[in-house]
């Protein structure tokens, strides 16, 4: 069978993110039946939404061909999550690792436990540029090509990180 090619969005604002995002970049190369095809830049970016004063986060972006289903894959995800010591008490609150299905394939799923493509990505700067830097000309199924998303993209702070930082 042909492997998927997912993207997958990691963020993380506590507790030394830039070690916590190169971490995460490990733990997704070594998941079962899946390689690591692209790795974005880190992006120190600035808060969207929840509680005021979060420090920055540092984002980035991972492509990975994969055998598992998308169901697989976010348990997966959510199991990195639990292991870098997330817990969930604030909506949008600081966290030690945010792991984010953002697309699998062209598939489109409505479902509120694993919605594709992730339902917020299309708005943001933290996510549209480390894609782009991986895969410029991805469709993003009902939203349209990357490169419009990113031109109509609300302006937010985001910096790439110089690679020994
Ligand atoms: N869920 C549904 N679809 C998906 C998907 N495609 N990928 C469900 C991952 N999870 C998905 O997620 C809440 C529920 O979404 C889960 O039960 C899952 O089954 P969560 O990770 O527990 O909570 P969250 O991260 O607070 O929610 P969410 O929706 O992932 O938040 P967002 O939209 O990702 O926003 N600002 C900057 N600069 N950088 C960031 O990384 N991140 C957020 C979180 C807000 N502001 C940010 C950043
Ligand atoms: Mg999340």
């Amino acid at each position: 069978m042909q492997p998927a090619r997912a993207y997958i969005g990691i963020g993380s604002n506590l507790d030394d993110p830039i070690a916590h995002v190169r971490r995460a970049i490990q733990d997704l190369t070594g998941i079962l039946a899946s390689s690591c095809v692209a790795q974005s830049p880190l992006y120190r970016t600035a808060p969207i939404g929840g509680p005021p004063d979060q420090p920055d986060y540092i984002n980035a972006v991972v492509a990975l061909d994969t055998g598992l289903t998308p169901q697989q894959l976010l348990t997966v995800l959510q199991t990195f999550e639990l292991a870098h010591g997330r817990t969930r008490t604030v909506h949008w609150g600081a966290r030690t690792l945010d792991l984010d299905l953002l697309l699998y394939d062209q598939l489109v799923s409505a479902d509120p436990w694993l919605t594709l493509p992730h339902p917020r990505l299309h708005q943001r700067a933290f996510v549209l540029y480390p894609l782009y830097d991986i895969a410029p000309a991805l469709f993003i199924p009902g939203r349209g090509l990357l490169t419009t998303l990113l031109a109509n993209c609300p302006t937010q702070t985001i910096n790439r990180l110089d690679s020994d930082e």
